[in-house]
């Protein structure tokens, strides 16, 4: 397919009508494809994500459906045998750091063979990815259809002992909430949501010496976290060498561990989404309890953080027993899985319209930007801690899809399209002027774009 390229103007250089959009992102998505797997970017991230992985899998069913379940079990085939899907499977690309001699997880004695992973994980998105590909592929042909349920039924096992991972390893202490023992584990790496948690992080001088390769492919180093940051990030990960990526020492004894409440709500929903493929697929009555269970305690967790005026939801630092207070996205977690009482809701759904998120009349699009820009320390052009992210503005469109609010799914997807309509798929966006940001050609990006441009 041609693609017309529209002409350039300031800040915004083009706006693609719809088709042609789409045209374009079939494009990055096929050009970020190295044949074995789809980099999450072409030079900053020269490999497979697993959050990321997961997003792509769902654009490329619109392209390609036998291509989108390769995407998914490559991603499968590296899970750990305690159950855990590692944040990053490498490529043979070396242009990233860092990369696996750093992690050094070859060592670990639940670490997959012949492949190279990170010793971290990442949201669990994936049972929500696979649904939407055989939802997609319903719709397609019927080799499509009898593909994508013969994966679905093949791979929920492997979805299932994921979640009962992060259960086992990861909801340790009262609060409920799924616990992250790195920022990278959030997704949201930089975001001022671990400030407060990483001030406790002291990198040892035993940190091995490190050059960063990030800020030489992003030309504005001030868009990507600090190297004070970047040497907490190495801290931790030394932490883990050291324990050899046992997960009970890691949890018990990690700088880091924080109740992630954004997890939390889409371990939620993504435990519904495993029992509704389990119920159709015929899995173990037993399996599809404990995701029952463990679906109504993370929707607990979530609506027992919320704050009492705000009604925002809190992340907890689980090494001090307090509650984090910061105006990010992740405080309107409750919208994503529900739980909370009608007044919390109401509470959260008028203050995202409000000025000091959606509603704020300086923005481009209004797609929630990762922290309210009318907090301190909002900052419009750097990475977690203020642009819009169209990722994260997906995975509120499928949440608000999936609770029957379609006028709100609606907007939100027309707002999402306006904010990338320029074509250029950034990682993230200037929240005002709707300058893309970070990495061009950002796979996730392309693909959420994608699923909205074809979704009815
Ligand atoms: C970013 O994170 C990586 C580390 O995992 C990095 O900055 O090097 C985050 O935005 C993360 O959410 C995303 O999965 C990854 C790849 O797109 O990049």
């Amino acid at each position: 397919m041609t693609v017309d390229v529209p002409t350039a103007t300031g800040d915004r250089p083009a706006r693609y009508p719809e088709a042609a959009l789409a045209a374009r992102a079939a494009r990055v998505l096929r050009d970020n494809d190295t044949g074995a797997v789809i980099t999450a970017a072409p030079r900053l991230y020269p490999h497979m994500w697993s959050w990321d992985a997961a997003f792509i899998s769902i654009g490329l069913a619109r392209l390609d459906v036998q291509r989108a379940i390769a995407e998914l079990e490559t991603l499968f085939a590296a899970q750990w045998r305690n159950g855990m899907v590692p944040h990053i499977v490498f490529t043979d690309d070396d242009a990233y750091f860092p990369g696996p001699d750093r992690w050094g997880t070859e060592a670990a004695p639940d670490g997959p063979r012949n492949v190279r992973t990170s010793g971290i994980c990442q949201p669990p998105v994936h049972a929500i990815a696979v649904q939407r590909v055989l939802e997609v592929a319903r719709r397609s042909s019927p080799d499509d259809r009898r593909a994508a349920e013969r994966f679905a039924r093949k791979i929920w096992p492997a979805l299932y002992a994921w979640h009962r991972w992060l259960v086992e390893y990861r909801t340790p202490g009262s609060s409920g909430l799924v616990a992250i023992v790195h920022g990278w584990e959030s997704g949201m790496d930089n975001s001022p949501r671990w400030d407060v948690p990483y001030d406790a992080v002291h990198p040892g001088a035993a940190l091995p010496p490190y050059v960063r390769k990030d800020v030489r492919v992003v030309g504005d180093a001030s868009e990507r976290p600090t190297d004070r940051e970047y040497d907490r990030y190495l801290w931790l990960i030394e932490e883990m060498r050291r324990a050899g990526y046992d997960q009970r020492k890691i949890v018990e004894n990690s700088s880091f561990l924080v109740g992630d409440v954004f997890i939390t709500a889409l371990f939620a929903i993504s435990c519904d989404v495993l029992v509704e493929l389990g119920e159709e697929f015929g899995q173990p009555a037993g399996e599809l309890a404990d995701l029952a269970d463990w679906a109504e305690k993370a929707r607990a967790a979530v609506a027992g953080s919320c704050h009492s005026v705000s009604g925002m939801a809190r992340d907890r630092d689980l090494r001090t027993s307090r509650w984090l207070d910061t105006q990010t996205i992740a405080g309107f977690s409750p919208l994503l899985c529900g739980g909370a009482p009608d007044d919390v809701q109401l509470r959260l759904l008028s203050l995202l319209d409000s000025e000091r998120w959606c509603g704020h009349e300086g923005l481009l699009a209004p797609v929630p930007p990762s922290v309210s820009p009318l907090r301190p320390g909002f900052n419009p052009r750097q990475y977690w801690r203020g642009p819009q992210w169209p990722v994260v503005a997906w995975v509120f469109f499928w949440a608000f899809e999936h609770r029957g609010w379609h006028e709100r799914a609606r907007k939100l997807r027309d707002a999402g399209i306006r904010l990338t309509e320029d074509g250029a798929f950034g990682e993230y966006y200037e929240p005002f002027t709707g300058k893309p940001l970070g990495s061009a050609d950002q796979s996730w990006t392309a693909a959420v774009v994608l699923d909205w441009l074809c979704s009815d």
